[in-house]
């Protein structure tokens, strides 16, 4: 009898390679972290809440960052120190669209900090994503304390940190590369930098000096990359080669994903869309449409769809209560209150 031998042969279109339903799903997730932003932005203009940041223009980056993460408490889990551009991810890694309405509302009902903190600063204990801070780049100081700890207890689980490209100025984002490289205890960490051209209104062509930020990395010959953080597909195998590395090597790595700012840095520069910035969210649909690897009718489901659940999220929370006076204290120490505080409403 003749043997036949079969050989399959692995597509090398990285569209093919991550196939149909997890593209869509990866359209789905970046549509619904757009309309969340649009309606945060909405809120901020009609009086609904007092100041919004956030990151519309990083989906395509921060959308296939979420999928990867090992999600979970402890050292065995992934650390997450974020900035105020991360919704996509923590979209992606499950959080309700509705606590990023309630925390723009400042209701008693924001999870993250009961009305206390600005949009986009969540905290999640069960999924290691560590309190996020406006001050910038002090995540990157933070981010060395967990991958200290993982770095000593071996496994899977890294630190992830991210960033914009003007805090890369700032001394913690330092701090952070040479920890992380110190030949007696190297850091399995991921730093993230998202270069969307602009701190506030400083353009990064008049700021950096280095070509890439990611050729930090080279002083310390470590890994260190620049992608197309436009390109949620590019970005995807990126970040996975990235994680990999980290996981396997315990080791640090530095990206850099290139981006659009669609809406100015926050409600402070107005909150409007910018003409001429490159939506990533459109030049997805175009490739899905061109390679067949998805529908008009998909593309236009998943805006339907996050459309609804945004509204129906936002109506939820246009009932919820505000924070009364007392509820300062509340939550303010893990211990309780010393005596010395009052716990109504001040003195
Ligand atoms: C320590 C500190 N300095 C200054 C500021 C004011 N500030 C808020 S955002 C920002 C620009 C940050 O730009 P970049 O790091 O590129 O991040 P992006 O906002 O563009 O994502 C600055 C200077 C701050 N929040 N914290």
């Amino acid at each position: 009898m003749a043997i036949t031998s079969q050989t399959s042969k692995a597509p090398t279109d990285p569209y093919l390679k991550l196939g149909k339903e997890r593209l869509l799903g990866m359209h789905r997730l970046m549509a619904r972290a757009r309309v969340l932003e649009e309606q945060l932005i909405k809120m901020s203009k009609s009086g609904e809440g007092f100041f919004w940041i956030g990151g519309p223009g990083e989906e395509a980056f921060n959308v296939p960052l979420g999928l990867q993460v090992l999600k979970g408490r402890g050292v065995a889990h992934d650390y997450l120190h974020l900035h105020y551009r991360s919704s996509a991810l923590l979209l992606s890694m499950g959080a309700p669209m509705i606590d990023f309405i309630r925390q723009m509302r400042a209701a008693a009902t924001d999870p993250y900090s009961r009305g206390r903190n600005f949009v986009n600063h969540l905290n999640i204990p069960e999924w290691n994503v560590v309190p996020m801070c406006p001050t910038i780049e002090v995540q990157y100081s933070m981010a060395i304390g967990t991958a200290i700890a993982q770095a000593r207890s071996g496994g899977r689980g890294i630190t992830l940190v991210n960033g914009g490209d003007a805090g890369t100025a700032e001394g913690d984002f330092h701090s952070c590369l040479v920890w992380a490289n110190r030949p007696a205890l190297p850091l399995p960490v991921l730093m993230i930098v998202v270069n969307n051209g602009y701190g506030i209104s400083t353009p990064a062509a008049g700021q950096h000096g280095e070509k890439h930020i990611s050729d930090w990395a080279k002083v310390f010959d470590m890994p260190g990359r620049t992608v197309d953080g436009n390109d949620p597909v590019a970005s995807y195998f990126a970040i996975s080669e990235a994680l990999d590395y980290c996981r396997s090597q315990r080791r640090p790595y530095l990206i850099e994903a290139l981006t659009s700012r669609l809406y100015g840095h926050s409600s402070s520069s107005g909150a409007n869309r910018i003409p001429g910035e490159s939506d990533c969210i459109t030049l997805f649909e175009e490739q899905l449409l061109k390679r067949g690897l998805g529908s008009q009718e998909d593309v236009d489901a998943a805006w339907k769809n996050a459309r609804a659940e945004c509204l129906d999220a936002y109506q939820k929370s246009k009932s919820e209560p505000q924070p009364k006076p007392e509820d300062i204290w509340p939550g303010m120490f893990s211990s309780g209150l010393p005596d010395s505080y009052p716990t109504k409403g001040g003195s």
